[in-house]
């Protein structure tokens, strides 16, 4: 029977992901999933982008692909551009490729295996994947905490009143696998799972492999981070 592995956030660790895809060994058969963020802040961005292509490996879209995504929109209008890029945003715009943005540009917001579904950020029990507003699609892939009213809290801005999503998920879109928020060990939550364990940030890449696509029986694979790039969040 396939397996279906999810992994966290790359954010260009090439390495460790390679690392990682050879402790694992995917099958011919498997289904391999990125949450996203699989650009920006590490080492080999493009890199990775053109090795996951290359690899059949799906993903959704994270925060990371769409401010990219969003960046290069406005470049096509004469006006001033609203986003501004740090360094290592600005290289990868440089160097990307019709082929990196045409696939960027297919990235999902979510993404389905039977009862298990993939998203970048999270989600609140009110949204219909299927129909998101442009807000909600935003909240998608932004979502950390939530207020006591169940309301979007902006990053950096919760409070002790805060709780973060994944606790309050009720599973009514099955088991959910996300990143965009980072920890040490991987967060299992009752019908949640986050998977980013901030290799970019010096911790380690990991992902969850499932068994014929059933949520119960699942583990779950880490690689150390080799090259600790940055600190934050
Ligand atoms: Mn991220």
């Amino acid at each position: 029977m396939s397996a279906l592995i999810v992994y966290g956030d790359i954010h260009g660790c090439l390495d460790e992901f390679q690392k990682l895809r050879d402790q694992i060994k995917p099958q011919k058969n498997d289904i391999e999933v990125c949450v996203g963020d699989i650009i920006t802040k590490g080492s080999y961005s493009l890199e990775t982008l053109r090795y996951i292509q290359k690899n059949g490996i799906l993903s959704v879209l994270g925060n990371h692909e769409d401010k990219i995504i969003r960046y290069l929109k406005h470049q096509e209008s004469p006006k001033k551009n609203p986003i501004n890029l740090d360094n290592d945003e600005q290289q990868i715009v440089d160097n990307i490729t019709p082929k990196d943005i045409e696939f960027l540009q297919s990235l999902p917001l979510f993404l389905r295996f039977d009862d298990i579904t993939v998203v970048h950020g999270g989600l609140q029990n009110s949204m219909v994947l299927e129909n998101l507003s442009g807000r909600e699609y935003q909240k998608l892939l932004r979502l950390r905490y939530l207020d006591q009213e169940g309301h979007f809290v902006a990053h950096g801005e919760e409070t002790e009143d805060s709780t973060f999503w994944a606790d309050v998920y009720d599973g009514n879109q099955g088991l959910v696998v996300y990143g965009h928020q980072w920890s040490e060990e991987s967060k299992i939550s009752k019908n949640a799972i986050g998977v980013d364990t901030g290799c970019v940030y010096g911790n380690k890449l990991s992902a969850v492999v499932f068994d014929g696509n059933t949520k119960t029986d699942y583990k779950i694979i880490s690689v150390k981070a080799g090259f600790p790039i940055k600190s934050g969040t």
